[in-house]
């Protein structure tokens, strides 16, 4: 990886993601872009406005800064896409479209990031195999499974490097979720440390795999550094670090605001989706092909997220 171009940048993700592959490979070998416009201050390295869908404007970017590694992390989550199916389907499958063609003429590789979402309620629930049934009943999990089979294609096909995980619901402190069915597992850590209380939309015991985002981030700079001969899959890995339900949570934030309380008020159409996703999954065969382990678990997560937002909420 010389040169990369991050898509989708500014979101959840993509907003520590550059920065890491920043430290990682140098300032100016990463270019960000997304379709929202970043304020000047907060420019701090090269940036471009891309919107994923325009072949073009991924062709001109890719040509421009001589782009070898495409992350493309553009996309509508679950909760946003079943509100705008069609727009989901546009940029969800219509992205992966045009970053996979533009790779293919220029000779890039792709990181793509499926979900827990690309399983469905006929999947295995509990410890879900990397190769399983795949029959999601979201739009959202229906663009991650034919995102995972086209890259698989243009691999096949083409010899496009293409790779990628099945990233479950992912925590983080530095930029909001953008719209997802896990997003209550960031929510409540922003209600804990304002208001010392957490009102959740999906019932107590929903249980559902996540990951805090240091190890998301490490997840894919070394499933794309992997050693190619290692990998009997590409697209994409099963990869989880923790497993808990709300109410568990809940429990482990009480370990330490004791009087944080959590309410209930079940929002039908997002636990409809969790309900649909797998209560775990295997992420075996990312740790025996390319060495994946997690570092952080429901403990360590918690502790440092509210550390760490403590301290950012108390300097807004
Ligand atoms: P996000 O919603 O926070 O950010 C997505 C970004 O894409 C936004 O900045 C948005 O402006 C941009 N975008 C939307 N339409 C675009 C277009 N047409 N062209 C260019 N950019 C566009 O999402 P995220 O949480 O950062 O997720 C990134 C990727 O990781 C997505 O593919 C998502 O499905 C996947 N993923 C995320 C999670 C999670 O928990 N965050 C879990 C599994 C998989
Ligand atoms: C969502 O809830 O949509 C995402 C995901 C698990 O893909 N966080």
């Amino acid at each position: 990886m010389k040169k990369i171009l991050v898509t989708g940048a500014l979101g959840q993700i993509g907003s520590e993601l550059v920065e890491a592959l920043r430290e990682r490979y140098g300032a100016d070998s990463v270019v960000a872009s997304d379709i929202k416009m970043l304020p000047a201050s907060d420019v701090d390295g090269p940036f471009e406005f891309v919107d994923c869908t325009k072949l073009h404007q991924v062709r001109e970017a890719v040509n421009r800064h001589q782009i070898d590694t495409i992350f493309h992390l553009a996309a509508l989550l679950s909760a946003v896409g079943e509100e705008k199916p069609q727009v989901a389907w546009d940029v969800n499958m219509g992205g992966i479209y045009k970053v996979l063609e533009v790779a293919r003429q220029s000779g890039c590789a792709v990181f793509f990031p499926s979900s827990i979402a690309a399983f469905g309620p006929t999947t295995p629930a509990v410890a879900t195999p990397q190769d399983t049934i795949q029959r999601p009943t979201t739009i959202y999990g229906v663009t991650k499974v034919s995102g995972e089979l086209l890259c698989d294609y243009y691999w096949q096909r083409f010899g496009v490097d293409t790779r990628g995980v099945r990233f479950p619901g992912l925590i983080s402190h530095v930029a909001k979720p953008g719209g997802g069915t896990t997003d209550y597992a960031v929510e409540i850590f922003y209600e804990a440390i304002r208001n010392r209380r957490y009102r959740c939309g999906l019932g107590p015991d929903t249980r559902l795999d996540m990951m805090y985002m240091p190890d998301a981030l490490r997840a894919v700079v070394e499933v794309m550094e992997a050693e190619p001969e290692r990998l009997t899959h590409r697209n994409s890995f099963n990869v989880t670090a923790m497993n808990f339900t709300p109410e568990e949570l809940a429990a482990e934030i009480r370990r330490h605001i004791p009087e944080f309380a959590m309410e209930y008020e079940i929002n039908p159409e997002l636990q409809k989706i969790a309900d649909s996703w797998p209560d775990s999954i295997d992420d075996r065969e990312a740790r025996s092909q390319w060495g994946w382990a997690p570092e952080y678990d429901l403990e360590s997560m918690t502790r440092d997220m509210l550390e760490r937002l403590e301290d950012k909420l108390s300097h807004q």
